[in-house]
């Protein structure tokens, strides 16, 4: 069988490499449409060597299609994803819209790719600094048990779109002629104020909620309740943190505290014996070489990078380590074709009798 694709969002960071990992994927493409908004319409892709002219996305762009692949941000996919699925299509979804949804499974294969059975025509993609940490921790999770993470990230530029990339990348240069530096994206797009990134760090992604916790730090939290416990309130594990943009344009690193359950005996060996031998995990952790992940080498890979694996130092059964990926790739962009990849292993690409009706509001 061979599949129609439609890329929704084909001309952003992610879009692009949306369309890279599916030429690289296992996945066979009858026909790829590339979709995007009025603005990007009219603009030539390449696909397979082939010339693709993206279309502004419609309700009847999804006629026909067997499987979407969205990131064209949260409101596209709100307005689009149950109009694809009205005709018949499977949306992958990299916005933030559906992930809290209970009638969409949050899904990182390498974790919970059994949540694929259960789909009602979408499925989520989770937040890329979520997807990082939750590769690291489910095979320490399933060798030693969790309870508790505290995660601290340091997030790459390119996390907030290619207009951020480029921001910081105009600041660099002209704090290094001696110039003013230029602010109007980060820290969020919309807010009030906006700061330079280049030669600063800012603890702001995304909105503050009424907690005083940032929206991202909301989306670690009970994303990887979801995604690792099947609840996003779930007590099994209490986990927190701390989101901080850093200026770097690609790759996403994390310092991840976390305790194991005391009857099961977890070394620092153990946990990276688990870690080596997990799919989607390699591990770089020698500190006599000063072998450690960092984001320029993890730029353009799909793996997830561990090191600094060490126990700590006053509480019994805690370990911490420190955790590199790609944001583009298995944040975003190969974690969505790596879920359409499984939905066409699993026989998947199929959307339940009446299941529409779960995402038509009213
Ligand atoms: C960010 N994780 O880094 C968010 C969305 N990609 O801005």
């Amino acid at each position: 069988r061979k599949y129609n694709i439609a890329i929704l969002g084909a001309t952003g960071a992610v879009g692009t490499r949306l369309i890279e990992q599916l030429e690289a994927s296992t996945i066979p493409v009858n026909q790829l449409k590339l979709l995007a908004s009025a603005k990007s319409a009219g603009k030539k892709l390449t696909f397979k060597d082939q010339e693709i002219i993206v279309e502004e996305a419609t309700p009847e762009s999804f006629d026909g299609i067997d499987l979407v692949l969205a990131s064209g941000g949260g409101s596209v996919s709100h307005k689009f994803a149950p109009e694809a699925v009205k005709r018949g299509a499977v949306v992958v979804d990299n916005s933030s819209y559906w992930r809290m949804n209970d009638n969409v499974p949050l899904v990182v294969p390498e974790v919970n790719e059994a949540d694929l059975q259960t789909h009602n025509g979408i499925i989520a993609n989770p937040n890329c600094s979520t997807t990082q940490m939750v590769v690291a921790l489910e095979p320490i999770r399933r060798a030693y048990g969790l309870s508790r993470v505290i995660v601290s990230t340091y997030q790459a530029a390119s996390g907030a779109g290619q207009s951020a990339w480029e921001e910081l990348v105009a600041q660099t240069t002209a704090h290094n002629a001696g110039e003013e530096m230029v602010a109007n994206i980060l820290p969020v797009k919309g807010a009030e104020k906006h700061y330079p990134l280049a030669y600063n760090l800012l603890p702001q992604i995304d909105v503050f909620e009424d907690d005083g916790y940032t929206h991202e730090e909301w989306k670690m939290i009970h994303e990887t309740k979801k995604i690792m416990f099947g609840n996003k309130n779930s007590k099994s594990v209490k986990v927190t943190g701390t989101a901080v943009r850093v200026p770097v344009p690609v790759g996403h690193g994390e310092t991840v505290y976390f305790e194991t359950d005391p009857n099961t005996g977890a070394t620092v060996k153990g946990i990276q014996k688990a870690l080596s031998q997990a799919e989607g995990v390699i591990l770089e952790d020698d500190p006599k070489t000063q072998l450690y992940p960092q984001p320029i080498n993890a730029e353009g890979k799909r793996e997830t990078f561990v090191g600094r694996v060490r126990p700590d130092l006053e509480n019994d059964d805690s370990f911490h380590m420190w955790v590199v990926s790609d944001n583009l790739l298995k944040g975003a962009a190969w974690n969505t074709v790596q879920i359409a990849e499984r939905l066409v292993a699993l026989d998947l690409v199929r959307v339940p009798e009446g299941a529409a009706n779960k995402f038509i509001a009213g």
